[in-house]
């Protein structure tokens, strides 16, 4: 029986031999060249690293400068790889921030290069994660957004849909829905509105698959659910097919890589020269209790279930809100013995943790190859230290504005940038 580390290399070895068998499966309309051709020779071996230089036990200063505001409650950010920023904002789309200052609307509303009539904005929903293709500089100019869409009815659902980028990065085009069915709440019940728990975010893993996550949507049954895409993190490749080693159990969707969430909002994955390097991570919002860091390993239960509690009382059937860490637990052991166990808990608190990376480069100094994430009620931004099989050994607060933060990415350039809930993105540059 292999232990979670094999079993994550093993299947990121699978997973990446699969890619260079699949590659050049693009769609043939869209107006980009194409990743090379199945059956093209693998790339030689990469040179071994340099010795490691001793890591610093310094903890880094952060030097914060906002680069844009005024937006209307933005989402997510990327960048491609020549520079250009990419953000949505919940209610109006995807645009485009370049260099000298100029920014362009790209998809979502009216005035965008590519209008989305089906776009919709409700309750928490509307547009949320971007990604951007890891062909992107060979020629995949590949953009990924995840939207609340009307193009399917009742129910109406969230979508994953691929753009291409045009050279100058000004205009989308030749849209692709990618995956149409993911579960949004259409009506409200007794426990919040429409539109509540969509999860949202996007992001590709080092094995270049794109990581898709889902929320319960306050549905009881959701997370549990074999079928239904809410509750889940997915693994797609760019068409939204399943990728190769997601090992979903009989039955289940095979685009579902793990279950049983609650509403992952951050996803990220543990740098190279880290133990297990390339293990995704997620970030949730616990109920009452217990927000929840969770090292993912395919087709894992993460242990929410909030339905069938004979002891609760439970608005809609749903009990998420109705109990304790011991009645209504973020991962329920009892139910599902094998549950990935939480890396950490917001020490058993509830406060809206969502936004995560990892932070990878030696201007980190101590934080070098740590985890971070926002905690969005309680304004603060937490810094993990993680020990080989990924349990959280220490957790710091980062010297940061105590604000609402809604992302958090580290760009091409080695510097953190921030989204908040106020209409900003900064630039955290640390020395
Ligand atoms: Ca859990």
């Amino acid at each position: 029986m292999m232990d979670r580390s094999t079993l994550f290399f093993s299947l990121a070895i699978a997973a990446t031999s699969a890619l260079v068998a699949c590659g050049g499966s693009s769609d043939a309309a869209a107006p980009v060249s194409t990743p090379p051709p199945a059956g093209s020779p693998a790339p030689p071996p990469a040179a071994p690293p340099p010795p490691a230089a001793p890591a610093s036990t310094e903890t880094p200063t952060l030097a914060r400068t906002t680069v844009v505001s005024g937006l209307q409650s933005p989402w997510d950010l990327a960048f491609t790889p020549d520079g250009v920023m990419l953000f949505t904002e919940k209610c109006r789309g995807l645009s485009a921030r370049f260099a000298n200052g100029t920014t362009v609307g790209l998809f979502g509303i009216s005035g965008s290069s590519l209008v989305a009539p089906d776009l919709f904005c409700e309750g928490q929903s509307g547009v949320h994660g971007i990604a951007v293709d890891p062909d992107f500089a060979t020629g995949a100019r590949y953009i990924y957004v995840f939207m609340a869409s009307n193009l399917s009815t009742n129910p109406r659902t969230n979508r994953v849909v691929r753009l291409a980028l045009s050279a100058d990065s000004m205009s989308a085009s030749a849209r692709t829905d990618i995956i149409m069915n993911i579960a949004y709440k259409d009506v409200g019940n007794g426990v919040s509105g429409p539109g509540a728990h969509s999860g949202g975010r996007l992001r590709f893993g080092p094995d270049r698959f794109l990581y898709v996550t889902t929320g319960d949507n306050h549905n009881a049954s959701l997370p549990q659910d074999p079928t239904r895409l809410g509750g889940k993190v997915l693994r797609v490749d760019r068409n939204g097919a399943a990728a190769p080693g997601n090992n979903a159990p009989q039955g289940f969707d095979p685009r579902i890589f793990t279950y049983g969430h609650r509403n992952v909002q951050g996803i990220t994955f543990r740098p190279a020269g880290q133990p297990n390097a390339g293990q995704p991570f997620t970030a949730e919002h616990g109920p009452n209790h217990s927000d929840e860091v969770t090292a993912l390993v395919a087709g894992g239960n993460a242990g929410w279930d909030p339905q069938n509690r004979p002891g609760l009382t439970c608005p809609s059937n749903y009990c998420g809100y109705a109990g304790t860490p011991a009645t209504m637990p973020m991962t329920d052991t009892a139910r599902f013995p094998n549950a990935l166990r939480a890396s950490w808990t917001n020490n058993g608190a509830s406060q809206g943790m969502g936004p995560a990376t990892f932070l990878d480069g030696a201007q980190w100094k101590a934080w070098n190859g740590r985890l971070m994430v926002a905690i969005m009620g309680g304004r603060r931004t937490v810094v993990l230290q993680l020990d080989a099989a990924g349990a959280a050994t220490g957790d710091v607060t980062a010297d940061l504005p105590a604000t609402r933060i809604r992302s958090l990415v580290q760009a091409p350039d080695g510097n953190l940038y921030v989204v908040t809930d106020g209409g900003e993105i900064w630039r955290v540059v640390p020395s």
